[in-house]
C-alpha cells in the first residue's frame, strides 16, 4: 500500500515537472481540435502521463478489461495500468481537472463523476470493454425458502441509471450513504412499492448484503438495505473485494448482492461462482465501462494514444 502511494507521489511530482518543462518549451497549449493531426498532441499526452493509466481496485472487472486493452491495442503497447482505489482514482481525476492536466482513468457509468466533470469515453473499436452492461442481482441458494420477503425484494429490485445517479450525487456531495438511500426511498415510494409487492413484513430477521466500495454499488446496496429495513429486517452490509463478494454469496456467507456487472465485466466471477448462486437478473440496464478522460484531452479513441 505504502509503496504504491509513494510511487504515485513520485509520479505526481514528475508529472508536475514535465508539465512545467512542456510549458516552457512551447509557451502555449494546443487548443486546436484534433481530427487528423491528433497524433502529435496524443503523443504528448502519453509523455505527460508517463504512459500511465489511473486504475482502481485490482479485483475490478474493469482492471482486467484494461489489461486486455493493453495487450490488444498497439497504441497502448508502452502504457501501464496503475492499481489504486475507486476513491483515489476520483481524487486524481479531480486534481487533474483542477490543474487542467491530462489524465486517463478506468471509468464507468452510472457514476457521479459524469455529472460533476466534463468527461468522455475513449472509443474502443476493438470492443474490449464490451457493449452495454447490466448490473445484476444474485442471491444465495436457499434464501427463497429461508427469507422469502428478502428474496422477493432482491428479485423485484430494478431501477434506472438516473435513479442510481441521484443517490450517488447526494453521497458525493457529503450525505451519508444510508441517509442518501433513505431520502431516495422516501421520494420514490412508487418504485419501492413495486419492489416490495407481495413481500410480507418481518420481525427483526437478519439478512446480509455483500458489496464492493464502488460508488455505484455503495448507492444501490444502501437503497436495497433501507427497503429491507423498512420491511422489518436487520440488515448487515459486508464490504469486500469483487471476487470475495461473489464467493460470499456462493458460499452462503452473504444472503445476496446487487453488484454483478454482466455480461462482460464480471464474466470470470460468474463462470467461477455462478452455478453456486441464484441469478436474479438485471437490476439496472445501460451501464458502461471504459477508459475515460476529461473532454479537453485531445484523444477520442484508444487508438489515438500512440
Ligand atoms: N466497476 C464498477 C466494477 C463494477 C462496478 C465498473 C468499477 C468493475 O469494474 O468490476
Amino acid at each position: 500500500m505504502f509503496k504504491k502511494k509513494f510511487r504515485f507521489l513520485g509520479l505526481a511530482m514528475l508529472l508536475a515537472l514535465s508539465v512545467v518543462l512542456t510549458a516552457c518549451g512551447s509557451g502555449e497549449s494546443d487548443e486546436g481540435s484534433s481530427d487528423g493531426e491528433g497524433s502529435e498532441s496524443a503523443a504528448s499526452i502519453g509523455e505527460q502521463l508517463e504512459y500511465k493509466i489511473t486504475g482502481i481496485e485490482p479485483g475490478a472487472g474493469i482492471m482486467k478489461a484494461t489489461n486486455k486493452a493493453l495487450e490488444e491495442y498497439e497504441s497502448l503497447a508502452d502504457w501501464e495500468l496503475i492499481e489504486s482505489s475507486s476513491a483515489a482514482m476520483a481524487a486524481e481525476l479531480q486534481k487533474a481537472i483542477d490543474n487542467e492536466e491530462p489524465i486517463i482513468v478506468t471509468g464507468w457509468t452510472p457514476h457521479w463523476m459524469f455529472s460533476k466533470f466534463d468527461l468522455k469515453y475513449l472509443k474502443d473499436p476493438k470492443g474490449v470493454y464490451g457493449e452495454a452492461e447490466n448490473i445484476e442481482t444474485f442471491a444465495r441458494k436457499g434464501l427463497k425458502a429461508d427469507q422469502p420477503s428478502a428474496y422477493k425484494v432482491l428479485d423485484q429490485f430494478k431501477w434506472t441509471p438516473e435513479d442510481m445517479g441521484a443517490v450517488m450525487v447526494n453521497i458525493q456531495e457529503g450525505m451519508k450513504p444510508a441517509k442518501a438511500a433513505a431520502k431516495w426511498v422516501e421520494e420514490n415510494s412508487g418504485k419501492v412499492g413495486e419492489w416490495t409487492k407481495g413481500a410480507e413484513k418481518v420481525d427483526g430477521e437478519e439478512v446480509s448484503l455483500a458489496y464492493v466500495a464502488w460508488d455505484s454499488e455503495i448507492a444501490s446496496t444502501n437503497v436495497v438495505a433501507k427497503v429491507l429495513e423498512d420491511l422489518g429486517y436487520k440488515v448487515e452490509l459486508i464490504q469486500l473485494d469483487a471476487a470475495p463478494m461473489f464467493a460470499a454469496v456462493a458460499s452462503g456467507d452473504a444472503d445476496g448482492m446487487v453488484a454483478g456487472w454482466l455480461p462482460l465485466t464480471h464474466k470470470d466471477y460468474l463462470e467461477q461462482y455462478g452455478d453456486k448462486m441464484e441469478r436474479l437478473g438485471p437490476n439496472l440496464e445501460g451501464a458502461k465501462t471504459g477508459l475515460v478522460v476529461p473532454t479537453y484531452v485531445e484523444a477520442d479513441s484508444i487508438e489515438d494514444l500512440k
